[in-house]
């Protein structure tokens, strides 16, 4: 790992930690107001090099990769702000960092949208074997074509897609399965509003009734030491075995070895997975089967919304520095007086 400092820099100004890469455009305005430590060879920092490159910073921009909590943030006597290129922010520790007197930011909204179509295109490619399709082709096997002989698929249009988590990102599907014409069922931790339930034309079960009735279920809620194993082998049991599972979620949601054993068995029909226990490392059982579709955690990754989630986080940690609260700031309710 090399953390390499502006050249230009000056002692005035404050010093940054930049730890992932980001956009060249993105590293030049923070090096007009700072003194930047970037990343930018993007090798992620190992919990002790983190700790360090802390070490008299006053803020830091992040991603999900890097961990703050308290061993992270010992030593960090002069730091005001983390600010997370992420959404979800179970890379956090908050007690840890309220008190440490550290603010925490995250970037919602920009990505709302990029993420909602990305699990569409995931359950669209999962219920309908696009990438299992094309290893067909490149296999040679496309003069074995024949009625019977596809890869057959699920439909999505009229059928009943479940959505567990049922936020923003939740909400843009759902409207967007209005569209297919499909029935909206979803789980969520608290019922939405009778106004919001009918703008996504969502009725709302409990996640063992959506798991029964379910044709397509999407997985889009935060990762917490409740939502752990949220899917596991008894949840896949109640599953339609026709039933696809989508997980745009974070790895943890569900029980990677369980799935791959419930795939490998027909328990349901396939599953698509854009986040994995333990990523960028991939359950060996997953990797073995056709019936599921892998993506290495992309849902955000259009150049639009990429952007957007970086100009986001620099807004907030300039923020910080300033001395205004940040747009979004997440212990606000220590720093949002
Ligand atoms: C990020 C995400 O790309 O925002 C989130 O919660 O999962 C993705 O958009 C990822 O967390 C990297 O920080």
């Amino acid at each position: 790992m090399t953390i390499l400092k502006n050249p230009q820099s000056t002692l005035q100004k404050p010093k940054i930690l930049v730890a992932r890469a980001i956009f060249p455009e993105a590293l030049a305005q923070l090096e007009t107001s700072f003194e930047v430590c970037s990343n930018q060879a993007d090798e992620v920092l190992t919990p002790a090099e983190l700790q360090k490159a802390l070490s008299g910073v006053i803020g830091a921009l992040v991603a999900g990769t890097e961990r703050i909590d308290a061993g992270a943030l010992a030593g960090a006597n002069d730091l005001k702000i983390v600010a997370n290129i992420s959404v979800g922010y179970n890379n956090f520790d908050i007690p840890a960092m309220t008190a440490a007197g550290v603010m925490a930011t995250n970037t919602p909204d920009v990505l709302t949208d990029s993420t909602a179509d990305f699990g569409f295109a995931l359950l669209m490619a999962t219920a309908r074997r696009i990438t299992e399709s094309e290893h067909w082709i490149r296999a040679g096997k496309w003069d074995q074509w024949s009625i019977v002989n596809n890869p057959l698929g699920m439909d999505l249009h009229h059928s009943t897609l479940g959505i567990i988590g049922m936020g923003r990102i939740g909400q843009g599907i759902a409207k967007r399965a209005l569209g297919f014409g499909m029935k909206v069922v979803y789980h969520n931790r608290s019922r939405l509003s009778a106004a919001d339930e009918k703008a996504c034309g969502a009725t709302y079960l409990t996640k063992e009734d959506l798991l029964r009735n379910a044709d397509h279920v999407i997985l889009v809620l935060p990762y917490t030491a409740e939502s752990h194993h949220t899917i596991g082998a008894r949840e896949i049991a109640l599953m339609k075995p026709t039933a696809t599972l989508v997980n745009i979620a974070r790895g943890g949601i569900v029980d990677d070895l369980a799935l791959a054993q419930a795939l490998r068995a027909g328990k349901i029909f396939a599953a698509g997975l854009d986040v994995f226990e333990g990523e960028p490392k991939v359950n060996p059982e997953l990797l073995k089967l056709n019936n599921v579709v892998l993506a290495p955690h992309i849902a955000s990754a259009t150049e639009k919304t990429r952007r957007g989630m970086v100009d986001l986080a620099i807004e907030n940690l300039q923020a910080a520095v300033d001395g205004r609260k940040p747009p979004s700031l997440i212990n606000v309710e220590v720093f949002g007086k």
